[in-house]
């Protein structure tokens, strides 16, 4: 939580204090459902050193993304970065049709889950038209339909300790099975974001592999490399120090900012 205060900066602070003023009675109560939810509520009670200010700065992060219409749905969302995992793992999944593949969830929390797809999609679920905006300075639209994150986590349980959503992915960039792969990592702001899903349908169809097949995280307010593709695993935590490079992803841990808010 920190962290966010101090990454965010003044012409954030400026921007979102704009955005608070004008957003209106819609975004008071999406701030409301949120900030009302159990677990953030202890996750705001339990941060270390969280002013009273400084939760006045992350409870903007709230608001809705824009939502388009559907003929604004663009015809050419491009695939970016990893776009056909080589790992065998994956391979062996999707020689399958994704029939063995199960979402793992654990960590800090009170009950692993271990979901096949057709259970994900029993799951509450969300659909939106977001655009997705990569720091590589494209953007497309698109349509998502997925669990929705949260509801997937109070099926699981948090454990007071829990502060962060990592996500394992499939796939390593460099294309090579022994690679080090992808994964990202989200603060529960953002994975109690209403608009924050495990997406199985892009634009009314299954998934393609080239967007992140079986599933992939939208997290609506941040920039695309937040967006985890080819999901393997979910795992709640109190750190990422020791995972990986310890900067919460792979792109965070290259150089790029881990706090990535749009
Ligand atoms: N597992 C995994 N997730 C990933 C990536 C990746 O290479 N591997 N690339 C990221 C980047 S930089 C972007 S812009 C988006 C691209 O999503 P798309 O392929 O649906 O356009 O996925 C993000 N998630
Ligand atoms: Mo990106």
């Amino acid at each position: 939580m920190r962290d966010v205060v101090e990454k965010s900066g003044l012409n954030r602070r400026r921007w979102l204090s704009g955005a608070f003023a004008v957003a209106g009675s819609a975004f008071v109560a999406a701030c409301d459902s949120v900030t009302h939810n159990p677990v953030v509520q202890q996750a705001l009670r339990m941060a270390h050193g969280l002013t009273y200010r400084a939760q006045r700065l992350i409870l903007p992060r709230e608001a809705l993304a824009p939502e388009y219409a559907e003929h604004e749905i663009s015809p050419d969302f491009k695939p970016n970065g990893s776009t056909n995992p080589m790992a065998s793992d994956y391979v062996a999944l999707r020689d399958g049709g994704f029939a063995d593949y199960r979402l793992e969830v654990g960590g800090l929390v009170e009950r692993p889950l271990s979901l096949s797809l057709a259970e994900l999609r029993a799951r509450p679920s969300r659909t939106q038209i977001t655009k997705h905006d990569c720091v590589e300075g494209w953007t497309s639209i698109g349509k998502w339909t997925g669990a929705k994150l949260s509801a997937i986590l109070e099926e699981a349980g948090l454990r007071p300790e829990a502060k962060y959503i990592v996500f394992y992915c499939y796939d390593a960039l460099n294309q090579q099975e022994d690679g080090p792969r992808y994964y990202e990592s989200i603060d529960l702001v953002d994975a109690f974001h209403p608009q924050t899903i495990l997406a199985y349908d892009m634009n009314d169809q299954v998934l393609p592999v080239p967007h992140g097949a079986p599933l992939r995280l939208r997290v609506e307010r941040q920039i695309g490399y937040k967006h985890a593709k080819y999901i393997r695993r979910i795992e709640a935590v109190e750190s990422f120090d020791h995972i990986e490079g310890g900067n919460g992803g792979y792109w965070p841990d290259r150089g790029y900012q881990w706090y990535a808010g749009i």
